[in-house]
């Protein structure tokens, strides 16, 4: 964690300076609405706790990550999909698009997806 960097949009999300449409949260972990969504169903899911990528969280709290893809089969559960299917996409770091350096799940669903790539 860069305990130096200023704090991330999903820090603020998360203290509830930022509105958010927010589906689940738990001790560890906080889910809300994408707000600009890729499918019927776009949810991101974060720890409160802030590592800049999941490489980044799974090297340094195994057992957060666990609770994160917890917390997605949960949110898939609330938001109906869990038995159609979903997908969940880390983007890491610049030639995935990651814009915000909080790690986040993009649990991903409600409709059939396409193949993703470039
Ligand atoms: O994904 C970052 C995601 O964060 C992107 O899909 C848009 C979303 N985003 C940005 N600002 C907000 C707010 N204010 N609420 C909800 N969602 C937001 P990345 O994987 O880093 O490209």
């Amino acid at each position: 964690m860069d305990g130096a960097a200023a704090e991330t949009l999903f820090e603020r999300i998360i203290a509830g300076e930022i509105p958010a449409d927010v589906v689940h949260q738990d001790e560890a972990t906080f889910a809300f609405r994408d707000i600009n969504p890729q499918a019927r169903v776009h949810v991101l899911v974060v720890p409160r706790k802030r590592y800049r990528n999941v490489a980044e969280l799974a090297a340094a709290d195994p057992g957060l990550l666990a609770d994160l893809l917890r917390s997605c089969r949960t949110v898939a559960g609330l938001e109906g999909i869990e038995e159609t299917g979903y997908r969940v996409v880390f983007n890491t770091d610049a030639d995935a698009g990651q814009t915000v350096f909080h790690v986040h799940a993009h649990v991903l669903g409600g409709e059939q997806l396409g193949l993703f790539g470039s």
